[in-house]
């Protein structure tokens, strides 16, 4: 069965005044549709067309003739990933042990939002900041183009796009007022909880992956409102 464009979990204008119904609108229904209609073109009639989109992430990542498998496979990954790390009421912190996990590991909510910061504006060109799990400890890392920590063997917990394609129509050039909205007001600290509970138990990927495809199956939201 083909890849499908997972639904957004909220309307495609939920997220204003901090992410335009014409940004998201043109974020999901085109360059996320994009790299799931070009994954599903590669590999058609391939071994790869049964398989859940990680597995493809993680066996194609450093195969340079696999290249545009590779992209296209962790650009749809990546994006699901991005929809859920957002939420209407989004912003503030984390609560619970997640809490503890991000004082112990950057001192409190504030520090850690402006080393996250830091690094989406350090990430040269296009790619993405995540908050991760490596080693039992929280981390900031960022990835360049397509690239992903699913295919690195870290449990990402939350992600910001910062190719402009995410950003330039609401903020133009302006990357850091992005990042900056984007902490305050559209964070989603559950989602990054949920992922953090599923820490360590191994096979979180297709876990969160097929909880990632549900919410989206289950939300019915936005489907009067695609543009
Ligand atoms: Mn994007």
């Amino acid at each position: 069965m083909a890849f499908q464009l997972p639904e957004l979990p909220y309307a495609l204008h939920a997220l204003e005044p901090h992410m335009s119904r014409r940004t998201l609108a043109l974020h999901h229904g085109k360059h996320h549709k994009g790299y799931i209609d070009k994954l599903n073109g590669l590999v058609e009639g391939t071994s790869y067309a049964d398989r859940e989109l990680h597995e493809i992430v993680q066996e194609t990542c450093g195969q340079s003739d696999l290249g545009a498998v590779f992209n296209n496979a962790a650009q749809a990954w990546n994006h699901a990933f991005f929809w859920l790390s957002m939420t209407p009421r989004g912003g503030g912190g984390p609560e619970g042990e997640l809490a503890l996990r991000l004082e112990r590991d950057f001192g409190d909510v504030d520090a850690f939002a402006g080393q996250f910061k830091e690094a989406a504006l350090g990430q040269f060109g296009a790619g993405w900041a995540w908050l991760v799990i490596d080693a039992g400890r929280l981390r900031i890392t960022t990835t360049s183009n397509a690239d992903t920590p699913v295919a690195h063997g870290l449990q990402p917990l939350l992600t910001i796009d910062v190719w402009e394609h995410a950003y330039y129509l609401d903020h133009q050039n302006e990357r850091g007022a992005y990042v900056d909205t984007w902490l305050a007001n559209l964070v989603n600290w559950e989602f990054a909880a949920a992922n953090f509970e599923d820490a360590g138990e191994g096979n979180w990927k297709a876990n969160r992956y097929r909880e990632v495809r549900e919410a989206f199956a289950e939300s019915g939201l936005g489907e009067q409102d695609r543009a």
